[in-house]
C-alpha cells in the first residue's frame, strides 16, 4: 500500500516541498517497481503529485509506455542510484530502498529537466554515509538555556512540557524535508544531558521509539545523546570508569533493551569531558576507551558511537598566556589515532575553537588518518546572527569540506571523513527556522553531506527553485543577491580578520567587544594600545599553527603567507601592519565594519523591492528581521569602531563618525 505523503499542518510552511515543486512529475506516466517500505513512501509520494496535476502511477506492470521508471533491484539497503534517460524514459534504478527514495528526490529537484535530453547513465551516490542533524533539544524547559539550546527557532519539534509531542504529523512532514535534502540521520536531544533527558535511553525510551516510527519511512535513523555517567544516574552503579566490567555489562544490557524498543536506532551521540559533562578522564582513562566501551554495547547492533572532540580547558585563568584553547582538541585527540573502534566517529567541530563566522580548518581533522571522522557544523547560527540575521553558511561549510591539509595534491577533509553532523537550526516555529531565509543553511547542509565537494551557488539555486516554483527571473535574482555574499557580509560587521567572539557573554548575541576578554573560555583578542590578535605561531605563540602539517604550518606561521582573513587568528600585528590590498588593520577594521553596514543595508532593500513577488506572511517575517538586522549591525560596527578607535588613537582615514 502506498504510504499517504506527510502533509505539513495548517499554517507551517511547506518548506522546499511545497506542492509545486512536484508538478513536472504529478503530470508523468511514471511506474514504480519493488517491494518494502520505503517503495511504499516512493509511490505515495509519485501518487500524491500524479492526483494534483494529472499524471498516473502504476505499480510493477508495464503494458505501455512510461515517461518514469522508478525501480528497485535489489535489497542491500545502500543509498546509491543511477539515472539515465533515453528514447523519452526517465529511468532511476537502485539496488537499496533508500536509493530509490533519493533518486525520487532528484527527480524532483531536476523539475523539468528531468525530462528534457536524453543523457546516459549517471551513478549518484552520498559522499559522506552519515549525515546527520543534531539537535541540541531539552525535554523539558532548561532554566537557563530555555528548551532548545541555541536555538532560535521556537520549542523543540519534539519535546513539550517534558514529555514527547503525541502528535507526530509535524515530525512525518519534517522527515520527509530532512530526506529530500539528503539528511540521514537526527539525533533527538541535547548534548549536554541533564537528568530528565538521561533517561531517554531507559525507562523513557518508548518516547524515542515513537519518534523513530514517525522519522523510519524517509530513511531517518534516530541516535540519542547520552551521558557519559549512565551507569552511575541510571544504573546506580558506584562507578563509570569504562574498563570496569560491570560497566561495561550495563552498557550492552542499555544497548540491548534500546534496539528491541527501535530496531533501526543509530546509536549514541557524546559529549564528554567537555565544558563540565563527565568523562573517561575522571577515571584516568583515555578517550578512546570511553568511546570504545559505548562503541562495544552498539557493535552488535549495528549502531554507532559520534564521540565529539570539543575537549578544552573551560576553566582556563586568562592571565595563563601558555594555554590556548585552539590547540586543545589536536593535543588530546591526535595521539590516539588507530585506537578508535570501527563504529566511532570522532565528530570534530570544523573549526578549532566553536563555530564563529571566520576560523582556519580545525588540524584535527588532517590529523587522524586511521580514525573515522564526522565534521561538525552549526546550521543553528549560535554566533552567526541568531537567525535573526541573514548568514547563508553554505560558503563557509564548503570552504572547510574542500579544505586539503596537506595542500592542492592530499585529501580534502570531504573525502576524509564519513559523516557530516549539523547542529539543527529548527524548531516548531511555522517556518522551521525562525527566520525564514535560514531553511536554504539547512538545506545546503544537507546538500553538502551528499555532495561535500558540490558548488555553494549551486545548492542556493536549487533551494531556490525549489522552495519558490515558477519564480519569476527577478525574484530568483533577488534571492541570490541577497543570500549568496551574507556570509561575508556578517563577517564584515562583527569580529575583524578571524579574531572571533567579541559577543555578549552568554547569550552570545550582539557585540561586546571585552566580553570574553578576562573570562575562563579561553577566547580573547588581547588587543592594547598598539595592536591586536592572537599569536599562534610556533616561532613566538601557542604553537598552534605547527599542529597543522605542511605547507599549512609554514603559511600560517608566518606573517608574509597568512591569508589576511585569518590574520589575528594566528598573529598578534600593530594597528599599523599592512594587508595585502594595501590597507593597514586599523583602516581595513573601519572600512569593513562600515562596508558591512552598507551591505546589510543593502541587502533590506532588495528585500523589499521583493514584496509584490512574495506570499505576505513571509515577506513580511523577513522584513522585520532585516530591520533588527541593520540596527545589529550598525550596533557591531560602532561599539567594534569605536573601541579601537580609543584603544588605538588612530583615526579613520575617511574622517567617518566613530564615536
Ligand atoms: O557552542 C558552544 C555552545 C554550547 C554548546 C557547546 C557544544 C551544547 O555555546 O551551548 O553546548 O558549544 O558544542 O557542546
Amino acid at each position: 500500500m502506498p504510504l499517504p505523503v506527510p502533509t505539513v499542518p495548517e499554517g507551517v510552511d511547506p518548506a522546499w516541498l511545497p506542492d509545486e515543486a512536484f508538478r513536472p512529475l504529478g503530470t508523468r506516466r511514471v511506474l514504480v517497481r519493488g517491494s518494502g517500505p520505503l517503495v511504499e513512501t516512493v509511490h505515495g509520494e509519485v501518487a500524491a503529485a500524479c492526483a494534483r496535476f494529472g499524471g498516473r502511477v502504476e505499480r510493477d506492470a508495464s503494458p505501455e509506455p512510461y515517461d518514469l521508471l522508478l525501480e528497485l533491484t535489489g535489497d542491500d539497503g545502500g543509498e546509491a542510484f543511477t539515472c539515465e534517460r533515453r528514447a523519452g524514459l526517465t529511468t532511476v534504478t537502485a539496488t537499496g530502498a533508500p536509493g530509490l527514495l533519493y533518486g525520487l528526490f532528484h527527480v524532483v529537484r531536476r523539475g523539468p529537466a528531468a525530462f528534457a535530453e536524453d543523457h546516459g547513465l549517471q551513478h549518484h551516490r552520498p559522499g559522506l554515509a552519515l549525515r546527520m542533524l543534531d539537535h541540541w533539544d531539552n525535554v523539558a524547559e532548561h532554566p537557563v538555556m530555555g528548551q532548545v539550546e541555541r536555538g532560535y527557532a521556537g520549542g523543540s519539534l519534539f519535546w513539550d512540557d517534558g514529555r514527547a509531542r503525541g502528535d507526530l504529523a509535524r515530525i512525518r512532514a519534517y522527515a520527509r524535508l530532512l530526506a529530500a535534502c539528503g539528511i540521514n540521520a537526527v539525533s533527538v536531544n541535547n548534548v549536554n544531558v541533564h537528568a530528565v533527558e538521561a533517561r531517554l535511553l531507559t525507562d523513557r525510551i518508548d518516547e524515542v521509539a515513537a519518534l523513530a516510527d514517525a522519522f523510519r519511512p524517509y530513511g531517518v535513523r534516530t541516535h540519542l545523546s547520552v551521558t557519559f555517567a549512565a551507569p552511575m544516574v541510571l544504573g546506580g552503579l558506584p562507578t563509570a570508569d569504562p574498563l570496569d566490567a560491570s560497566v561495561r555489562a550495563w552498557w550492552a544490557a542499555a544497548a540491548e533493551r534500546v534496539y528491541a524498543a527501535v530496531p533501526d536506532f543509530g546509536g549514541f551521540v557524546v559529549k564528554a569531558d567537555s565544558e563540565g559533562q563527565p568523562g573517561p578522564f575522571g577515571y584516568g582513562r583515555s578517550h578512546a576507551d570511553g568511546a570504545n566501551a559505548l562503541a562495544a554495547a552498539l557493535a552488535p547492533h549495528g549502531g554507532t558511537v559520534c564521540w565529539r572532540a570539543f575537549v578544552y580547558d573551560h576553566r582556563q585563568d586568562w592571565r595563563d598566556r601558555t594555554t590556548d584553547r585552539a590547540r586543545a582538541a589536536h593535543d588530546q585527540f591526535a595521539p590516539l589515532d588507530g585506537e578508535f573502534a570501527d563504529n566511532v566517529l570522532l565528530q570534530v567541530k570544523h573549526g578549532p575553537m566553536d563555530f564563529q563566522v571566520r576560523e582556519p580548518v580545525s588540524p584535527v581533522l588532517g590529523a587522524l588518518p586511521r580514525t573515522r571522522l564526522a565534521v561538525e557544523v552549526q546550521a543553528t547560527q549560535e554566533y552567526t546572527g541568531q537567525q535573526r540575521h541573514v548568514c547563508w553558511l553554505g560558503p563557509m561549510w564548503s570552504e572547510a569540506l574542500r579544505f586539503g591539509h596537506e595542500g592542492p595534491a592530499g585529501p580534502v577533509v570531504g573525502q576524509r571523513a564519513s559523516a557530516l553532523v549539523a547542529v539543527a537550526n529548527t524548531g516548531d516555529d511555522p517556518f522551521w527556522t525562525g527566520h525564514p531565509l535560514a531553511q536554504a543553511n539547512l538545506y545546503t547542509v544537507g546538500r553538502l553531506g551528499w555532495q561535500p565537494d558540490a558548488e555553494p551557488a549551486e545548492l542556493l539555486d536549487e533551494w531556490i527553485a525549489l522552495t519558490f516554483p515558477a519564480a519569476p527571473r527577478r525574484l530568483a535574482d533577488g534571492l541570490r543577491a541577497v543570500l549568496s555574499g551574507s556570509w561575508r557580509t556578517y563577517e564584515k560587521y562583527t569580529a575583524p580578520l578571524g579574531v572571533g567572539f567579541m559577543v555578549q557573554p552568554g547569550h552570545h548575541y550582539g557585540p561586546n567587544v571585552d566580553g570574553y576578554e578576562y573570562s575562563p573560555w579561553g577566547t580573547y583578542h588581547f588587543a592594547d594600545r598598539d595592536g591586536v590578535g592572537v599569536d599562534r605561531s610556533a616561532a613566538t605563540g601557542t604553537g598552534y599553527a605547527a599542529q597543522y602539517p605542511e605547507p599549512w604550518a609554514r603559511v600560517y606561521e608566518s606573517l608574509d603567507t597568512c591569508p589576511d582573513e585569518l590574520l589575528l587568528f594566528f598573529h598578534h600585528v600593530p594597528y599599523g601592519h599592512v594587508l595585502r590590498d594595501g590597507r593597514t588593520v586599523i583602516q581595513h577594521l573601519y572600512d569593513t565594519r562600515f562596508e558591512g553596514v552598507a551591505e546589510a543595508a543593502e541587502a533590506a532593500e532588495v528585500w523589499a523591492s521583493l514584496a509584490p513577488l512574495v506570499d505576505g506572511a513571509r515577506h513580511r517575517r523577513v522584513a522585520e528581521r532585516y530591520e533588527e538586522q541593520l540596527r545589529g549591525a550598525r550596533e557591531w560596527c560602532d561599539q567594534v569602531n569605536s573601541y579601537f578607535l580609543r584603544k588605538s588613537g588612530v583615526p579613520d582615514e575617511r574622517g567617518r563618525r566613530i564615536y
